[in-house]
């Protein structure tokens, strides 16, 4: 499948809410995450020129380690898997309601382009967050020119208030990682035929039984910030 005849220039933003912590000092956010790339920047092994894609995603609020992942950990059954190989948000849309450790959630969504669930270079998520002070920020979105890669911050997530309990307005590019869920075996990006642009059929390719873990220098990965930029801002 190429996206070449699939990029969309105009910025397409869907809006995604939550439940709502009405506590007294709840702050409102707008999360945005944007995908970077520009028409045709990423170069393959096969000299390939094809945009970046970033799949549909999840946010979520919590205060201890992230809900999404931990790296050293297997995937699970929660939904990583679906999200990191498929670009599949609506599993995690159906764990993450259950966890005691998750306080809001959502489903990163953007119009459709062409049928896909996809993001292209100029388009972005907005996400509205109600968050309190003690409260951490953590979101996954796949890199569609991969087998099981994914964006997401840190294993402990984002701060959303600084230590004087003032809300953070702040461009987190710097915190994102490309991480690779360690379900799927990898191939060349972009030209592997069981990665998410190329496969025939969701949680098709190789099993890799492993863990989480970064996924800097397993392939020729372009640097974060020219795939993806994410920022928060209080509304
Ligand atoms: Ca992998
Ligand atoms: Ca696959
Ligand atoms: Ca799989």
């Amino acid at each position: 499948m190429s996206y070449r005849s699939k990029f969309g220039a105009a910025t397409i933003a869907a809006l995604s809410f939550a439940a709502v912590p009405h506590g007294a000092q709840a702050t409102e956010f707008i999360l945005r995450i944007y995908n970077a790339g520009t028409e045709n920047g990423m170069t393959y092994a096969d000299g390939t020129k094809e945009s970046a894609a970033l799949s549909w995603g999840v946010w979520a609020l919590h205060e201890g380690p992230s809900p999404l992942f931990a790296p050293g950990q297997p995937a699970g059954r929660e939904g990583l898997e679906n999200l990191a190989e498929d670009g599949n948000p609506f599993i995690f849309d159906k764990s993450l309601p259950r966890r005691s450790d998750v306080k809001a959630y959502g489903v990163l969504k953007a119009r459709p382009v062409d049928g896909l669930a996809t993001i292209f270079p100029g388009m972005l998520f907005r996400a509205l967050v109600d968050a309190e002070p003690g409260d951490r920020l953590s979101f996954a979105v796949m890199f569609e020119q991969t087998n099981d890669a994914f964006y997401a911050f840190g294993p402990e997530g984002v701060a959303l208030f600084d230590d004087a309990g003032q809300p953070v307005s702040a461009d987190l590019t710097g915190q994102v990682m490309l991480w690779d869920a360690g379900t799927e075996m990898n191939q060349p990006l972009g030209n592997g035929v069981d990665n998410g642009v190329n496969q025939s059929g969701p949680n098709v390719g190789p099993d890799e039984n492993g863990v989480v873990h970064a996924a800097e220098g397993d392939a020729a990965y372009p640097p974060v910030a020219s795939v993806i930029r994410v920022t928060i801002e209080p509304r």
